[in-house]
């Protein structure tokens, strides 16, 4: 199906957020000529939205790196001097920056920071683990803490592991509860469903209803049956208002699910203070709309409770995530269609030795505030802290992968000083940005066009079972970040900068197919490490490692056991990918918790809800303003902001307020005002609307590209400030350490 005008049409899945849509590109004299949804595409059907067409600029954004930059100096202004370099330099680079913190300072003085895109690259999801392994004992950092970590947390107590993430079964529930979420603008997130909008339309459609839980007035809100407008970092407790008038009225059903939980009695008792008269006074949303929300939810044929950001980035985001899981599990709604369902990826390995483990957090804690780890990680703001506190143990090299914490992170200002302050930092990105102008040396991965792509994390969150590998558009002309990690590795093991990164591809894959062949249950035990390596498929390292997981996943091919099952091969013959189902119940056999039950108050809940209704009692006396984020659809975090296309038009970085709180505070529709919190203080451009809920304001992340150094040329004329000076790297929700970007009090004025 090339297009008439094309040389060749190559069909490729956007990686640019959770939606997975397919695109196809058609390319004339190896330049993109168009690009459009792949109609045929088994799950997006031809979705696309305005970020998968900017793809061709992306590719070809001049300030995209194409070579290694090494840094030089710092200019008077305080911007970094940088010169491109080849890449044996570069790795030259690396391994004496490496070795002198390393023999100076000890392993522990190595941290990592790994960013969003992480989760949208092959290379990475392969690469990552071998990379932090040969680090030793690096402190590692990542976007989760400052995005969904509580969600996991949630997961690990009640099913045993982190990665078991109920989704929302929107394809087929009759009731969608959206809190905190607005998938019309992120096209949804923990859920992935391309063309959501089209999904959620589709709801109403076969007469189902949809309800969205939001202090503002959004795109989704517009397409949804009602809107409960809630007060900011609230929602934990109408949802433990919405358990307490279940159980007060004898609605609970618990399904077939519920032989498999305990601590259903306990339940009545932790939630009991929490009335729907009492949640009024907190939540702002009116006592009996909350016993009616109660009722539909468990009078539904089925109800899917769906939170993300506005549930997680808050002082009680695992509280709030395991409140939606209980509420699934009360109404009968976890596990079975049309309610909150566990996804089969093509590269899940749920193995029967795993069970009877107790998930732990806390194994080791933070250095200067004492933080516990949580899935292996710190929290993401205590970053500056462990770098600029004196004190054994401190950081004095960074690793920055496809992160931007300066932009992204609490206290931007001091996580900035606290990068520009260490020995040697090493960012593996595609641009001089405000975080990796602090880098010694940047090391960028081709880009996405030139390399393959399948989704390693966003098939294990999707509403149908799919799998879908791609091949690059473009041949590269540099290393992916499976090369890149690989090749750090190596260094880091001592092989110096001039070793062969196929010796890296080679050892992964050599111990994947060892522990394949060892595990209990898995589909080639006991089979041949060396028969199997030479009949894996693949050119990059990372297809080769994602050739072995498709085939000895629980629809591969066994390497020949079923010469029907998938792998790589099967999917490079079928570029619109495979469609592996709707999804199934899969309780019990997820489950890995001690007994292979699902205990409700296998972590510190019944505290936590104590603790709940104490602080917003006291936060419901302090009558400030309280900040919110928003996304739109024309951006992607912080890394969007260069492509024409995408920023022109109105300023996007405004501080939304209220009408009625406008006036009361004298603030004028496009004038400047100043947004005060206890960490810092930014000016931006007031926009007035009634979206805005009273007392909340809004500003998006993402913003400021202004800093001395910055490569952005396009996104620095938009500059807009950075919500995340506002930030408090000292706010956390306690049980997984993600910050609070959400519900922050602040005070606003006219500048
Ligand atoms: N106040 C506030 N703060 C927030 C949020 C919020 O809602 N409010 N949201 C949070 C959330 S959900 C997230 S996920 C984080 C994101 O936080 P981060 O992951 O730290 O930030 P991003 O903006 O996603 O930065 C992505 C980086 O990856 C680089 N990059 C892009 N493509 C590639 C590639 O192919 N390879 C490599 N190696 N690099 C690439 C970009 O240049 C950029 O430097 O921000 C969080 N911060
Ligand atoms: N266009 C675009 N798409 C994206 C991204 C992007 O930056 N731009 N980022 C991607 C990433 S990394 C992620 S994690 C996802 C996030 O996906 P979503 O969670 O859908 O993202 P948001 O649009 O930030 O929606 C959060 C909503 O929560 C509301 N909210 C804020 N505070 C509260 C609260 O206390 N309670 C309740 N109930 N609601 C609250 C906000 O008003 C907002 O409407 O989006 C992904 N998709
Ligand atoms: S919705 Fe997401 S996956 Fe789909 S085209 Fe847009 S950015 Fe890409
Ligand atoms: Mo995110």
């Amino acid at each position: 199906m090339t297009g008439a005008t094309a040389d060749r049409t190559v069909f490729r899945t956007c990686p640019l957020c959770e939606a997975t849509c397919g695109l196809q590109f058609d390319v004339r004299d190896e330049t993109v000529k168009r690009i459009r949804g792949d109609r045929d595409d088994v799950f997006s059907k031809g979705f696309v939205c305005v970020k998968g067409s900017a793809m061709k600029q992306l590719h070809e954004d001049p300030d995209r790196l194409r070579k290694p930059l090494a840094r030089r100096g710092t200019a008077p202004d305080g911007a970094p001097i940088f010169e491109e370099v080849e890449w044996d330099e570069a790795w030259q680079i690396v391994d004496e920056k490496l070795t002198a913190v390393r023999s100076a300072h000890g392993n522990e003085s190595i941290g990592v920071y790994l960013g969003n895109p992480n989760v949208h690259l092959l290379g990475s999801g392969t690469h990552t683990r071998p990379f932090l392994h040969a680090l030793g004992g690096a402190v590692r950092f990542t976007a989760s803490t400052v995005d969904q970590m509580p969600r996991h947390v949630a997961s690990g107590y009640l099913y045993g592991s982190g990665a078991a993430m109920p989704v929302p079964d929107v394809d087929r529930t009759k009731l969608l509860v959206l809190i905190g979420t607005n998938p019309f603008v992120s096209n949804g997130s923990i859920c992935t469903a391309p063309g959501f909008p089209n999904r959620i339309k589709r709801v109403r459609e076969r007469g189902g209803r949809v309800i969205v839980i939001d202090p503002a007035y959004t795109r989704t809100v517009k397409a949804a049956d009602l809107h409960l407008r809630i007060r900011p970092g609230t929602d934990a407790v109408l949802l433990a208002a919405i358990v307490h008038h279940l159980i007060a009225t004898d609605r609970v059903t618990v399904g077939l699910t519920g032989a498999l939980v305990d601590g259903l009695d306990q339940l009545a008792e932790a939630v009991e203070p929490f009335s729907p008269e009492y949640a009024e006074s907190i939540t702002g949303i009116a006592a009996a709309q909350i016993m009616s929300l109660a009722e539909e939810i468990a009078d539904a044929e089925s109800a899917a409770v769906h939170g993300r950001i506005g549930t997680t980035t808050v002082e009680f985001g695992t509280l709030t995530s395991w409140l939606i899981d209980v509420i699934a599990i009360v109404t009968g709604n976890l596990d079975r269609p049309g309610g909150s369902m566990f996804p089969k990826a093509a590269i899940e390995r749920v193995r029967p030795e795993r069970q009877g483990r107790e998930y732990r957090v806390g194994r080791w804690t933070s250095r200067v505030s004492g933080h516990p780890e949580v899935q292996g990680e710190l929290p993401a703001s205590d970053m500056p802290d462990e770098i600029l506190e004196p004190g054994d143990g401190q950081l004095k090299a960074m690793f920055t992968v496809a992160g931007n914490p300066v932009l992204s992170c609490p206290d931007g200002e001091r996580m900035d000083q606290a990068l520009e302050s260490l020995e040697a930092m090493i960012s593996v990105d595609i641009y001089v940005n405000e975080t990796t102008r602090h880098a010694d040396v940047i090391l960028p991965p081709v880009g996405a066009l030139e390399k393959s792509h399948y989704d390693v994390a966003f098939y294990g969150l999707s509403v149908r079972n799919v799998a879908n590998w791609s091949p690059p558009v473009f041949e590269a002309e540099g290393p992916g970040e499976d090369d890149i990690l690989a090749k750090i590795a190596l260094i880091a093991l001592g092989m110096g900068p001039e070793c062969d990164v196929e010796i890296a591809h080679g050892q992964v894959l050599s111990e994947l197919l060892g522990a394949e062949v060892a595990a209990v249950g898995s589909v080639v035990k006991g089979r041949d490490v060396d028969e199997l390596l030479a009949m894996v498929d693949g050119d990059a390292g990372c297809d080769r490692v994602l050739d072995v997981l498709l085939r000895t996943g629980p629809y591969g091919d066994g390497f020949g056991v079923d010469p029907d099952g998938l792998s790589l091969m099967k999917l490079k013959a079928n570029p619109h990918g495979i469609d592996l189902g709707a999804l199934m119940p899969r309780l019990p056999e997820l489950l890995s918790s001690p007994n292979g039950r699902i205990d409700l108050f296998a972590g510190p809940f019944e505290e936590e809800l104590e603790r709940l209704g104490a602080v917003m009692t006291e936060q419901a006396a302090d009558g400030r303003l309280r900040l919110i984020g928003r996304r739109h659809l024309r951006s992607n975090n912080s890394w969007m902001h260069n492509v024409e296309v995408l920023v022109k038009g109105k300023t996007r970085c405004t501080l939304q307020v209220n009408p009625d709180d406008a006036s009361r505070l004298q603030l004028i529709d496009g004038t400047d005002a100043v947004v005060r919190s206890r960490v810092g203080e930014v000016i931006a451009p007031v926009e007035i609307t009634d979206a805005m809920m009273t007392g909340v304001v809004s500003l998006p992340h993402g913003w400021g590209h202004d800093l001395p150094g910055v490569r952005l040329e396009i996104a620095r004329k938009h500059s807009g400030v950075n919500s995340n000076v506002l930030t408090d790297p000292t706010a956390i929700d306690p049980l997984s350490g993600t910050s609070v970007l959400n519900a922050i009090a602040v005070e606003v004025a006219p500048a």
